[in-house]
């Protein structure tokens, strides 16, 4: 299988989130992706290839030109500012508050996230623009033919919606490949969510659309991050009713639990008729993860991927979630292997 990787993941690196009340050092760094890329090369998984750049046309399929804007240029705004240190935003329109953009940096980033767990450094810009063409690079090998292929995405994207950056993630770059699937033909994609959390940006982006059936299987919403959405009976709106199903477990969930869910998950995609699966592949569902609440081991994630590629589809893997760094490369280059012999 080949992977797609640019080295611009390397210019976002955030200082600090707040944890249990603490500002931590942020768990999502460049030395996740480097360890992913270091075990996929240890593995001789196949060729690392660098994106092509498809511009910005493919991004704003999914993200309004505003939004696009005010990422690409919020940093030299801070500049010209003389901010220190990352931009944050701290105020968000909550309910009983309105919707309005302002005209102030802070106030424009609190209308356009979700949260503080997205800050925007120097390079955040161009490492999420590269991340995003690694996965249209990725998505363009298999609708050139190849039946799999890996983005090794860093920022990772499921939680970003069109006007929101949150969660660590800021373009959604599973959304962006599968909306790009649409865009050359393919009539119906299935997007897998396996990371830990709720993938609420592409829930969001194609729930009432049912050229897109969106599944995830996540820590239930009720005790975990992103809370606000995820819930079982979300079934998508419109002509997207029925096209959108969530799974949320319990915190503790093994592979027992979670592959029953992958089970029912794998059965309401092979039901849909899908042309090709985008799997938004985090594995902050490991054990030892340090901000997650599930058990699998790295062994499961050899018998995830080949559930997945018993649905026998063209299968785009974007990366997005996993913070027990020295286990991440493992875990997800596992799935990559258990996908590739069970196509054998
Ligand atoms: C892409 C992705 O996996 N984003 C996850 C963002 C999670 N942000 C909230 C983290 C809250 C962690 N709480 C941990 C409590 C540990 N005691
Ligand atoms: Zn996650």
């Amino acid at each position: 299988m080949l992977t797609y990787y640019s080295d611009d993941h390397h210019l976002h690196h955030g200082s600090c989130e707040l944890i249990d009340g603490q500002l931590m050092p942020c768990f999502e760094k460049p030395q996740r992706a480097d360890h992913i890329l270091q075990r996929v090369k240890d593995r001789q998984l196949g060729e690392v290839r660098a994106p092509k750049d498809f511009g910005r046309a493919p991004i704003e399929r999914i993200h309004s030109a505003a939004y696009l804007e005010f990422f690409a240029s919020a940093w030299a705004r801070w500049q010209a500012q003389n901010g220190t240190g990352d931009l944050l935003p701290y105020t968000w329109p909550a309910r009983t508050l309105r919707a309005v953009l302002p005209s102030s940096l802070h106030g424009q980033f609190g209308y356009y996230s979700f949260d503080a767990g997205a800050p925007i450094t120097a390079g955040t810009w161009q490492a999420a623009y590269s991340a995003a063409q690694v996965a249209l690079s990725a998505q363009a090998h298999i609708a050139g033919g190849a039946h799999s292929a890996f983005a090794l995405c860093r920022p990772p994207g499921h939680h970003a919606a069109g006007e929101l950056m949150g969660g660590y993630c800021y373009l959604n770059n599973a959304a962006i490949a599968a909306q790009a699937f649409l865009d050359q033909g393919y009539a119906r994609v299935a997007i897998l969510d396996v990371d830990y959390h709720h993938g609420n940006g592409t829930q969001d982006i194609f729930y009432a659309r049912s050229d897109v059936l969106f599944a995830s299987i996540h820590g239930d919403p009720l005790a975990e991050f992103p809370f606000f959405l995820g819930y079982a009976d979300e079934l998508g709106e419109g002509a997207g009713e029925g096209y959108n199903c969530n799974y949320p477990l319990p915190a503790g969930s093994t592979w027992e639990t979670w592959s029953a869910a992958l089970e029912q998950a794998c059965q309401r995609i092979a039901g849909y008729a899908a042309e090709v699966l985008v799997v938004s592949l985090g594995v902050d569902t490991f054990k030892d993860d340090p901000i997650s609440q599930f058990k699998l081991d790295s062994p499961d994630y050899l018998a995830m991927g080949r559930r997945i590629a018993a649905l026998g589809l063209p299968t785009l893997f974007v990366m997005e979630g996993g913070y027990a760094v020295e286990a991440i490369g493992v875990n997800a280059v596992n799935v990559l292997e258990g996908f590739e012999a069970a196509n054998l």
